[in-house]
């Protein structure tokens, strides 16, 4: 019988929360052998306290046997508390009228005040995943604000844009979505993101050489996976929540329990790899193993997907020097 684990989600009794924590105490996260303690954050606001009171007692009504207990909370540092897994979704939303600098300034002083929280009193092996938008600059002032944790430990979220390539993938070339290895999304959490093929295989052959039309590629593929989460706000009147929740559970399952070998995408901080500056948060291919992940080293990269690293690249430097004096 494993000893529980402590999860703290934050921004708990939102959309996405709402379509992970049921999961998350299931046991689809962390493995159907390992009990979790749930400590969930939500701003003081009444209303938001309240609706983390219903959620609370719909997860007691499911009597999961591995939820071992459930804690709300209206302060990071007690929700972070001992935690081993962080998984930041509660965010500063843009508003009416709202310039990308106040959203930015508005989430700053947010994921200084949890990385501050973190650092105080997690873990020291806490695993941190930043949901929340703009999710690699928040990472990385969540990290930047944790000087006593290492900095490996703080992730933002890339699967969602991964997991939809690997779809889209899968529709044009007639494969099933699970046989396709080796794919990757490079850089920011943002339509400039690129989603790279170029490595894929199903069932050991090349998927570029299967589809083999660059214009696709360029024309349609890219702009799908980068517009994709407008077109279900667009569709559905909210973002997407199911998937998000779902690819943070990816995430995190495969950072812990290990990706067999195979390509996950995270946003991490760079080490210089692939000429990205140390620190810069950015989606990369990575395995994982043993609770570490390692980026995939020495891939070629063709003068297209340069110009398209050098975009989001570019974009990333805007959004964490346009916070630089906040930190
Ligand atoms: P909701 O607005 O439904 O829920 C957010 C919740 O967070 C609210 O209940 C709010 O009270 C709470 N919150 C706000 N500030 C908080 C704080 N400082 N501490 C604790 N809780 C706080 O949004 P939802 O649809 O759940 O989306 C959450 C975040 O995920 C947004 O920032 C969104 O942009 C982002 N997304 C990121 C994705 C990714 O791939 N990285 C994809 C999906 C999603 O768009």
């Amino acid at each position: 019988n494993k000893k529980p684990v402590r999860v703290a989600v934050t921004g708990a009794a939102g959309q996405i929360g709402y379509a992970l924590l049921f999961r998350i105490a299931s046991g689809e996260m962390l493995g159907k052998d390992q009990p979790v303690i749930l400590q969930l954050l939500e701003i003081p606001d009444e209303k938001a306290q309240n609706a983390l009171k219903g959620v609370i007692m719909e997860l007691e009504d499911c009597a999961f046997p591995l939820l071992a207990g459930i804690e709300a909370h209206s302060d990071p540092m007690t929700a972070f508390k001992d935690t081993d897994y962080a998984l930041l979704v509660g965010a500063r939303p843009r508003g009416p009228g709202m310039e990308r600098a106040d959203l930015l300034a508005a989430n700053a002083q947010i994921f200084t005040a949890q990385g501050k929280a973190l650092n105080a009193v997690a873990s020291r092996d806490v695993k941190v995943l930043v949901v929340g938008n703009p999710a690699n600059t928040n990472a990385h002032i969540a990290m930047k604000s944790a000087p006593d944790l290492p900095r490996e430990n703080f992730t933002a979220m890339l699967r969602l844009d991964h997991n939809r390539a690997a779809s889209q993938l899968a529709a044009k070339g007639g494969f099933k979505v699970g046989d396709i290895k080796h794919l990757t999304v490079w850089g920011n959490h943002s339509p400039t993101m690129y989603a790279d093929y170029r490595f894929a295989t199903v069932n050991g052959e090349s998927v570029k050489d299967k589809i083999n039309d660059q214009a696709w590629n360029k024309d349609v593929f890219l702009p799908t996976v980068g517009k994709r989460g407008a077109a279900i706000i667009a569709a559905r009147g909210l973002s997407s929540a199911a998937s998000a929740a779902n690819a943070a559970i990816d995430h995190m399952r495969d950072w812990a329990l290990g990706s067999k070998g195979e390509w996950v995408t995270m946003g991490v901080p760079s080490n210089g790899e692939y000429g990205i500056p140390k620190d810069i948060v950015f989606g990369f291919p990575v395995t994982t193993e043993n609770g570490k992940y390692k980026i995939v080293e020495g891939l070629d990269i063709d003068a297209f997907s340069q110009e398209r690293i050098d975009a989001t690249l570019a974009e990333l430097q805007g959004e964490q020097d346009g916070v630089k004096h906040l930190l």
